[in-house]
């Protein structure tokens, strides 16, 4: 399979005289009969886009790691994501055995737990969301086109799929927390349900994620691997991982509180405002161009969510 890059970053790159780094992304569809041909390079700019995006906001990924994400259509009503593989971690006092995204697990230890298989899977509705509803980047690491009113952002779509595969995912039961074995996600392990609470049955309880929000986070109701509801938590519809709604003409992105979860999951994600020193070295170098523009849009994401934070609390 051809490995492939985001053509500014490549294009930068060679001007600054530099190799480029070799891409830890790759896209492959799942479409025997290609029906769905005319969209792929639309997809497969934003897919790559999006996984970036996310793995720019870890702090170090291991030598060799790299992702291999599937993307596939069915009649379904907008999209999913998910880590095709959960790899083992641990066997908790309580007897629960601990899984990990297999996606993140090779980011962090370098270890492809299901071998040659995809990674990710993404599945994009194809009766009539992909064809008509949603709305691909021209240049979506960039993201400053105007999104179009009626259309919902490609990028933000993907960057909410990947946040699933990578960590925002697990066993229990949407609606009362049951887990249906002894067994459980990093997620799981972090989500308490919420006695007495009508309509806030279930709750995340990771310490990073709860020390940005102010307390519990609460999760969707039915959906809990998403954040907020309209009558409980309507403060975090607004983020990227919400379960509640989407809203056309808007663009969304991996928000501190996203990252402050992925934490609480172990991963090694970046939270702070880089060093004016490390802002200099980054301007030195067109290739880090990308990078740059992630952290100057990262920094305005934690000051606008710290703000928002700090008024739900
Ligand atoms: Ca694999």
């Amino acid at each position: 399979m051809p490995i492939r890059r985001f053509a500014l970053l490549t294009l930068l790159s060679c001007a600054a005289g530099a190799t480029p780094a070799p891409s830890r992304i790759e896209v492959v569809f799942n479409d025997p009969t290609a029906s769905f041909g005319a969209y792929y390079t639309d997809i497969e700019r934003v897919t790559l886009a999006a996984g970036n995006a996310w793995l720019d906001s870890f702090q170090h990924i291991a030598a060799g790691a790299g992702l291999t994400v599937q993307v596939g259509f069915a009649g379904i009503a907008t999209a999913s994501g998910r880590s095709l593989a959960s790899a083992y971690l641990s066997t908790g006092a309580d007897g629960l055995r601990l899984y990990q995204q297999g996606a993140s697990y090779e980011l962090v230890t370098g270890i492809d737990s299901n071998g040659g298989g995809a990674d990710i899977e993404l599945m994009l509705g194809s009766t009539g969301y992909l064809q008509g509803e949603l709305w691909f980047d021209p240049a979506p690491a960039l993201r400053l086109a105007p999104v179009p009113q009626n259309r919902t952002d490609a990028m933000s779509v993907l960057l909410h799929e990947f946040g699933h595969a990578l960590g925002f995912n697990g066993w229990r039961d949407g609606f009362n927390g049951a887990l249906p074995g002894d067994y459980q996600s990093t997620f799981d392990a972090q989500v308490r349900a919420q006695r007495g609470q009508l309509g806030t049955p279930l709750v995340f309880v990771g310490e990073q994620a709860r020390g940005l929000y102010g307390g519990d986070l609460p999760l969707t109701w039915g959906s809990y691997g998403h954040l907020g509801n309209l009558n409980a938590g309507a403060d975090l519809v607004p983020d990227l991982m919400n379960g509640v709604a989407f809203h056309r003409g808007t663009r969304y992105g991996i928000s501190a509180l996203d990252l402050q979860v992925m934490r609480d999951l172990g991963l090694p994600m970046l939270v702070a405002v880089p060093e004016p020193a490390s802002a200099a070295l980054a301007l030195a170098g067109l290739a880090l161009l990308g990078s740059l523009h992630w952290r100057r849009w990262l920094a305005l994401r934690l000051r606008g969510l710290g703000a928002a934070a700090s008024t739900a609390a």
